[in-house]
């Protein structure tokens, strides 16, 4: 997997992915991030990388000319036909574990992170595929969010997480939130384990979490199961 990222903060944006699992997956080579700075592609001597909205008003806008730049060197340097270009911002629709999935699919991904108030509309035409947020509140800029897809995509990457930690058996990997997890000691301050976790009886365990994740999902995330069809098994679990 390539990921592409064009931002204004290189060293940052690294550093907020380059640990744990993900930073291993950039070591190994299975993910290869590199970051292209719009400061690059500046071609004034002041390296100016932003611009006065027209109507007025507070703020400033992202420079079309270098953003433009950067975005094509980007696409230039892909190796597949279309490569997708998705920009960070507040206005996009919200992105999921299926785009994550999709993104993984495709094997190259270009990331445009979106600071200062925002990109030129016409420039987000041109250029960009999809606009994606991470979910409603405000960021200061497109770094964080782009970090969060990073992370999503590059963790369904084969070979990215071992079996221990395995893609499969992830919270939403069947559009369900994840079951409750124990570990030792088998007593925490008087609170001890569900009985069935310590019953050696698999089959047992596997509908005991099935229910409860969808218990959860049902109590916490109703909108993760509208319009949903439950199978036998999982209705029954549900109003056991
Ligand atoms: Cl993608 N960008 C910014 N600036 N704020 C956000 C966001 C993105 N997603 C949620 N808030």
């Amino acid at each position: 997997m390539r990921i592409q990222v064009i931002t204004l903060f290189p060293e940052e944006f690294r550093r907020m992915v380059d640990f744990g699992v993900i930073g291993r997956a950039l070591r190994d080579g299975r993910v290869r991030l590199e970051t292209l700075n719009p400061r690059d592609f500046a071609t004034d001597r002041h390296r100016t990388v932003d611009d006065r909205p027209y109507g007025g008003g507070p703020g400033m806008v992202m420079a079309v000319e270098p953003l433009r730049s950067a975005i094509r060197a980007a696409r230039d340097s892909s190796v597949v036909r279309q490569p997708r270009v998705g920009l960070l911002t507040p206005q996009g629709r919200r992105f999921d574990q299926a785009n994550a999935r999709d993104c993984a699919k495709r094997g190259e991904l270009i990331l445009v992170c979106g600071r200062y108030e925002g990109v030129d509309e016409r420039l987000i035409a041109r250029e960009i595929d999809e606009e994606w947020s991470i979910g409603d509140y405000v960021l200061s800029g497109g770094e964080l969010a782009a970090a969060v897809v990073v992370d999503s995509v590059a963790r369904l990457v084969p070979g990215v997480l071992g079996d221990a930690d395995s893609a499969a058996q992830d919270s939403f990997s069947e559009g369900l939130l994840d079951c409750p997890h124990y570990t030792r000691p088998e007593n925490v301050e008087g609170d001890g384990v569900p009985g069935v976790l310590l019953s050696g009886d698999h089959e047992a365990i596997r509908l005991w979490r099935r229910k409860q994740a969808l218990g959860r999902t049902w109590q916490r995330r109703p909108d993760l199961l509208q319009g949903r069809e439950l199978n036998e098994q999982d209705r029954r679990l549900l109003e056991e």
